[in-house]
């Protein structure tokens, strides 16, 4: 079920990826879809096509890094930590709010206020569909893990 208007912050992000010339399409579910699991179940999809955007917070520099996990994974913050070169820890929902622009469960991929450090999980690479956020906990939208790779520039990793 889709509404016919988007609200302003699914807007924004639909805004973000047309001027990236992408062919991808916000649409709006009346299900919630602030978690994975939940936005699978709403979509209709595996939970590990749901492409999770986490922000982690770099514990010396205070920056933010943004990770795009597959759903049913859970990052490793150590190895997070090795692959960047500074120790992390997890952000609250004020440090996720001030670099993204978004609030938690409506995480995007692309389209925040502070450009990040972007990871891309690699076993999202395997589908040949991933679902993101796209600004509210209940807006998504389909994509390929190429073009999530061109969209944030990250770099691809183990990092569960
Ligand atoms: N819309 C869905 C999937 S498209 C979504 O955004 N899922 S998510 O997993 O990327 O976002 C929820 C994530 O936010 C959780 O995995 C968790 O890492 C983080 N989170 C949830 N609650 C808090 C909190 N209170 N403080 C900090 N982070 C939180």
């Amino acid at each position: 079920m889709m509404t016919d208007e988007l609200s302003k912050n699914a807007q924004k992000v639909q805004e973000v990826l047309s001027g990236m010339g992408l062919e991808c399409h916000v649409v709006e579910l009346a299900d919630s879809t602030r978690t994975a699991q939940e936005a699978a179940d709403a979509i209709g999809c595996e939970v590990a096509q749901i492409a999770k955007s986490l922000i982690f917070r770099g514990k010396e520099t205070d920056k933010g890094i943004l990770v795009i996990a597959s759903g049913v994974n859970r990052v490793h913050e150590k190895r997070l930590g090795r692959l960047i070169g500074e120790k992390i820890g997890k952000a609250d929902a004020d440090f996720v709010r001030q670099q993204t622009g978004f609030p938690i469960g409506g995480v995007p991929p692309v389209g925040h206020v502070q450009p990040m450090l972007t990871i891309i999980d690699e076993d999202l690479l395997q589908y040949e569909e991933i679902w993101a956020a796209a600004g509210t906990p209940h807006a998504v939208f389909k994509l390929t893990p190429q073009h999530l790779q061109e969209m944030t520039g990250g770099q691809v990793a183990t990092v569960k």
